[in-house]
């Protein structure tokens, strides 16, 4: 199971709904819960999670700029981000690490694959095998070593750590020294006894503990015992390619005293990077630039001249403005799919993109009285028609325009009076696509 998939099948279900209301929060956070769990994150973290994404969504102050919709995939993107954990800056400059973890959690892929990381950002690495226990693991690293370009030190065969250690404080000169460590099939004494010895030998900058993305929230234990026993600098969550228990893993590392440092996401050497929940999580929801789109959002909202005050009168030349706004956020299709609504039927899309290309020829045609007062139109055929010939549309389409646009006057007049305006707003928005929420007061 792809938690991404679901992830973006559930928001894409809230963002076709016809009204983006109280009820479609619920079931998109009913939606969520059943995804998350199936990831095997832990029950209490999916509860506490929706619930936030629910209370945020609901409010009805709305972020400056943004439609229900934007908003509600903008919390779920924020919530979900912050309970996956947070941004892990790595260290490029010389330093050295200790790998430790359970069997086959990918502790001597994961030294390769370092190693790379670090070469590729010019530094010289060394890896030195500390497995003293595993009978092919000088080999491995050996062969690992060679795959990354970097130097490899160890003495094999021999049991004494210090002897392997003192060996290579010696010979290795290299800008990062990586060592692997043996494995446990659990957590125990013993372990903790060696990379205690290991730790006073090499003295690392950075320990971290390796853990598959398989063991799903139970990560979370192993995190804390390791870090209790040892204190580690970080986790690496490997096999996130393979597994449906990676949000299992990643929320269960968060919730814990340790953090999140790299991610596996392959067996080959370039498959690791610095772990960076948002965009993580970006990825996962199908929009990696939704910080991108909501700058984007918020600077045109600020650049338009909205209505000041609630005194002021919406005439069809903020309407105008707000159409051109929308459309300088690129081809609507992109930000539906931005928005996680990749499976709306294209030729919806392609239809309401094609009505705002008319609005904003018709609103084009008008002289500056008739955007003013729209009641210029109302009242005369001939003005209809001179401006359907002059955008090349027809009278249809310019009443089509005024019916939309007299639905919107209808109802900022009675933001007035009404608080709950934007719940109206949004079932009219449905008809038109084009984001009139951002006719607002504040
Ligand atoms: N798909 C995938 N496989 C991985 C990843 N990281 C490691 N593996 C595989 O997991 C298996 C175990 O990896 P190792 O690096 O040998 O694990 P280890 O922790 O050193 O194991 P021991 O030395 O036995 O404790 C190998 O087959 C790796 O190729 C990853 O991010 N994705
Ligand atoms: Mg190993």
């Amino acid at each position: 199971m792809d938690l991404g998939r679901s992830l973006r099948q559930a928001l894409a279900k809230f963002t076709g709904e016809p009204i983006a209301d109280e009820k479609a929060v619920k079931t998109l956070c009913r939606e969520l819960q059943r995804v998350l769990i199936t990831s095997d994150v832990n029950v209490r973290l999916v509860f506490e999670l929706t619930k936030k994404i629910e209370a945020r969504s609901l409010d009805s102050n709305l972020p400056k700029g943004l439609s229900v919709r934007e908003h509600v995939a903008k919390v779920v993107y924020e919530e979900l981000s912050g309970m996956m954990g947070t941004e892990h800056a790595p260290k490029i400059s010389p330093h050295k690490i200790l790998l430790l973890g359970l069997y086959g959690s990918g502790k001597t892929t994961t030294a390769g694959k370092l190693a790379y990381f670090y070469k590729s950002r010019g530094l010289s690495v060394a890896l030195v095998s500390c497995d003293t226990d595993r009978p092919a693991a000088f080999e491995q690293l050996s062969q690992v070593a060679s795959q990354s370009g970097s130097a490899f030190y160890g003495i094999k065969g021999e049991k004494d750590i210090k002897k392997i250690l003192a060996d290579a404080k010696v010979k290795a000169k290299e800008d990062i020294v990586i060592v692997d460590s043996s494995g446990r099939s659990a957590f125990d004494e013993s372990l903790v006894e060696q990379l205690k010895a290991i730790s006073n030998e090499f003295s690392p900058d950075e320990k971290f503990l390796v853990l598959s993305a398989d063991i799903g929230q139970v990560a979370g234990k192993q995190a804390s015992q390791f870090n209790e026993a040892i204190g580690l600098s970080g986790v690496i969550i490997t096999k996130l390619d393979g597994s449906g228990k990676g949000g299992g893993a990643l929320s269960a590392v968060a919730s814990s005293k340790a953090k999140v440092a790299f991610i596996g996401t392959g067996e080959k050497m370039d498959a690791l990077e610095p772990f960076n929940a948002q965009k993580f999580v970006g990825r996962l929801l199908g929009f990696p630039d939704l910080e991108a789109l909501l700058e984007k959002v918020k600077k045109i909202s600020d650049e338009q001249s909205v209505p000041a005050s609630l005194d002021d009168k919406l005439t069809l030349k903020v309407f105008y403005e707000q159409l051109r706004a929308a459309k300088k956020l690129g081809p609507l299709s992109g930000v539906f799919s931005m928005l996680g609504a990749a499976d709306v039927p294209s030729d919806m899309v392609n239809t309401s993109e094609k009505k705002m290309k008319k609005f904003e020829s018709i609103i084009g045609s008008m002289t500056p009285a008739e955007r003013e007062d729209a009641a210029l139109l109302r009242k005369s055929r001939s003005r209809i028609e001179r401006i359907a010939a002059g955008s090349g549309t027809t009278p249809e389409d310019v009443r089509d325009l005024l019916v939309q646009f007299e639905r919107v006057s209808g109802m900022f007049s009675q933001f007035k009076k009404n608080r709950g305006f934007r719940k109206k707003m949004e079932k009219m928005l449905k008809g038109s696509n084009i984001d009139l929420s951002k006719i607002q007061d504040n």
